[in-house]
């Protein structure tokens, strides 16, 4: 072991910047060069991690690191090294610093002028084009082509027309951080060029970086594109091999939610349809109105472009009885079974999938798998909020959590596909505003002006309230049932994990568990939801689902259950409140709750409130349109009027009056 003089001795002879540094981080010694990195008269005793912003413990490890550690000095670039003085002394440690400079400029420079490239894309070119008069559009077109254009110069890019609407942008690395940091202003100054539409101008904007070369890097930059315009355009999105960012125009915070987005994923399911030889419809397993009325939407909507249609229904409680027995009645509808399903379904077919995006949810999952197997189109239309294991690869993942119901945003679309000359049926409105009515709990949950809105337009479009209201009579018991049971659960570690029993016997206790369950996972913050129910035959039962954080078929396994990460069941011998603590018992030992959770359970009144502050953040950020945007008094009268039927009736006959009374302006 060397001894303090010597190591003060250590350094004096290196040709480089170097010192030396003890266990506690102090400089112990310096070679005389040590002067070109730091211009202080002396720097014995001082620590190492104030000079250089790299601790002691991090010195051990240099090697270990997958990119240099280099400091700025001076104007020059170090890169640090470390090794131990003195062999089998691992407390003196010599730390060399080595100039880069040169090397750090090239690969700055190099970093800086590699090649991104950008796809910007003109929302809603045709239509922007179709609502304005013959004069204003060349005014409007060169409008926009010049502001891309100068846009674009000023960050030293090339740019291309390839087609109408779209151009093609070279630019360099450095100036994509430059507009990163400037948040691209482009779109803002997009969005101020005059009209005659009824919307803004607005651009979506690929970005593709960082590829290993030209051919990748532009492929980034085309499914940034399609994230952008999926996402509701006006925006602008990054891809690179590691990550994906989203970027959107400073104006947009502000503006109310506006129907732009629905408008774009209409038109894509427009031109996906157009592409596709047929269409096959299919909602979730076990069905509920949503689900079968938003794959009715869908089957209109390929109706209205010519299409040939299928709906996928293998089975269906007695809940949906009413609904499908009048679907099946007007002869309009080919419902189909999974077998035909995939006997039908080719290269060419669009898959639509509303109500669910979850692979293991959907009503056949055969025939998922073998879309995707076959290179078939997938469009997903859904209003859950988005789980890990979300079908991928979606030619339209088209998922808004914001939205109350698939039925919402699907009778949103039929808007741009429909006319006075060619409407949607009575009964096709009638099930999408049961889809709403069911999802919002007749207009008391989720319900924002965009959901009004909607039901407005389906009752023009001939919906019956009281037809509607026969659909769920039917049902009226099993539904109240699900509802006692959510609003009975208990939740623990913190809301993520919520846990219910569902009162009685009861023939289909399975599905309404697995509907209570999966109503639990939309609360916000649960992440796995267990609800436990009684068979008529005495026998218990549990459904488990988790939005793919905790696994749930491990938990079920345990029980001697079964089924997938994010939905599995198993049956019991044990009575319900025996079972639950069952239940706990495993997610104790799987250390999803620890035993002091057990003790602070919540019910859903606590969580409500504790959840409030947080409603309301999503609120604005949903865009305002809610209840909690209007005024106090506003607030209390609409709060009033939904707590009744007549008043309900009452805001969507004013919804629709104030729809119509816009379109006659
Ligand atoms: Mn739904």
């Amino acid at each position: 072991m060397l001894k303090e003089q010597n190591i003060a001795a250590f350094t004096e002879g290196f040709p480089f910047p170097a010192c030396t540094v003890n266990a506690e981080g102090k400089v112990t010694g310096v070679s005389p060069r040590i002067s070109e990195v730091f211009i202080y008269d002396s720097i014995e005793d001082t620590d190492i991690f104030i000079l250089t912003g790299i601790r002691y413990k991090d010195l051990l490890s240099l090697d270990e690191r997958e990119t240099p550690m280099i400091i700025n000095r001076n104007e020059k670039y170090f890169r640090i090294a470390a090794g131990p003085v003195s062999e089998g002394d691992e407390g003196q440690l010599c730390v060399y610093f080595i100039d880069v400079t040169q090397q750090e400029i090239y690969r700055r420079k190099y970093d800086g002028e590699k090649t991104c490239l950008a796809i910007v894309n003109v929302d809603n070119f045709n239509e922007l084009l179709n609502s304005n008069s013959e004069e204003k559009r060349s005014g409007l077109t060169s409008d926009i082509d010049k502001t891309i254009r100068q846009f674009f110069a000023r960050n030293a890019a090339s740019v291309t027309k390839i087609k109408g609407e779209q151009y093609l942008v070279v630019l360099e690395s450095q100036y994509c951080d430059k507009m990163i940091e400037t948040k691209f202003p482009l779109l803002d100054s997009i969005r101020e060029i005059e009209s005659e539409s009824d919307f803004p101008v607005t651009i979506s904007i690929g970005l593709g970086r960082g590829g290993k070369n030209l051919t990748q890097t532009e492929q980034l930059a085309i499914e940034a594109l399609d994230l952008a315009l999926g996402r509701g355009g006006d925006q602008v999105v990054l891809k690179s091999p590691e990550k994906r960012e989203y970027y959107g125009g400073k104006a947009q915070a502000v503006e109310k939610g506006n129907k732009g987005k629905a408008r774009i994923v209409a038109h894509a399911l427009i031109r996906l349809m157009d592409q596709a030889s047929k269409v096959i419809v299919m909602g979730h397993a076990n069905p509920d109105m949503d689900s079968f009325g938003s794959a009715i939407g869908v089957y209109r909507f390929a109706m209205q472009r010519g299409k040939e249609a299928h709906l996928v229904l293998n089975y269906y409680n007695e809940t949906l009885t009413e609904i499908v027995n009048q679907a099946v009645s007007s002869e309009l509808y080919d419902f189909i079974k999974t077998e035909k399903a995939l006997a039908l379904v080719n290269e060419k077919t669009l898959l639509v999938i509303v109500d669910t995006h979850r692979p293991s949810y959907v009503e056949s999952p055969e025939l998922l798998e073998k879309a995707k197997e076959l290179g078939s189109d997938i469009a997903i239309i859904d209003h859950h909020r988005r789980a890990e294991d979300a079908i991928q690869g979606a030619a339209l993942p088209y998922m808004e959590s914001y939205a109350s119901s698939a039925s919402e945003l699907i009778a949103e679309m039929l808007q741009y596909v429909t006319d006075k000359k060619n409407p949607i049926t009575k009964f096709e409105a009638e099930a999408m505003l049961a889809g709403i009515t069911v999802d919002t709990n007749s207009f008391a949950v989720k319900t924002g002006v965009r959901t009004f809105e909607a039901a407005a337009w389906l009752r023009r479009a001939g919906a019956d309230t009281a037809t509607v209201k026969r659909f769920f009579q039917m049902n009226s018991q099993a539904f109240m049932l699900r509802a006692k049971c959510v609003a009975n659960a208990r939740f623990l570690s913190d809301g993520a994990i919520a846990i219910s029993v569902l009162e009685g016997k009861h023939v289909d206790a399975q599905i309404l568990d697995s509907q209570a369950a999966d109503e639990l996972l939309d609360v916000r913050g649960v992440r796995a939801s267990f609800v436990v129910g009684t068979t008529s035959k005495g026998r218990t039962v549990v459904s488990a689902r988790s939005l793919g954080q905790i696994n749930v078929q491990v938990i079920m396994e345990a029980m001697g259950g079964g089924g997938h990460l994010t939905t599995a069941g198993a049956q019991s011998d044990l009575p319900p409140d025996e079972t639950v603590d069952r239940i706990l018992e495993v997610l104790l030992e799987k250390g999803h709750i620890t035993p002091a959770d057990m003790g602070i359970e919540e019910t859903m009144e606590e969580r409500e409130i504790a959840d409030a502050a947080k409603e309301e953040e999503a609120v604005i950020a949903r865009g305002g349109e809610s209840f909690i945007k209007m005024d106090a008094e506003q607030v209390e009268e609409t709060l009033a009027e939904i707590q009744n039927e007549a008043g309900r009736e009452n805001l969507i006959r004013k919804a629709a009056e104030s729809a119509e009374a816009e379109e006659e302006k």
